[in-house]
């Protein structure tokens, strides 16, 4: 006696409760010191671009000041901040590359 109570067979589906991740934009910051080429080596070897895609995405920051390398979760754009950064320093440019969050 006490825990007989009977299973109504109510079936109550459970919602799945996960949230995508927020997204963060890594973006490259022009200069006027910078060689062309090694921010097109940065494209190639960071953010997997094709040589044609990095001079696209290197031209429109020469250009237009700023663009986006790619769009990444937070660990990963962070990462991505800090080889570009270390790399550029090595190489004494001046690079710059920062997180913006989409
Ligand atoms: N403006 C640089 C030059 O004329 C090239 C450059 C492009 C530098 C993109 C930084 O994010 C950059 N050598």
């Amino acid at each position: 006696p006490g825990d007989t109570t009977p299973n109504t067979g109510v079936v109550v589906k459970a919602r799945p409760r996960t949230k995508k991740p927020s997204m963060y934009k890594v973006l490259m910051l022009n200069d006027d010191y910078t060689p062309m080429e090694f921010v097109v080596h940065v494209l190639e070897r960071f953010f997997q671009k094709n040589r044609e895609e990095a001079t696209r995405i290197m031209l429109h920051v020469h250009r237009r000041g700023v663009g986006v390398c790619g769009v990444y979760t937070y660990e990963v754009a962070e990462t991505k901040v800090t080889q570009v950064m270390d790399l550029a320093r090595q190489n004494q440019h001046p690079l710059q590359c920062t997180i913006e969050k989409e």
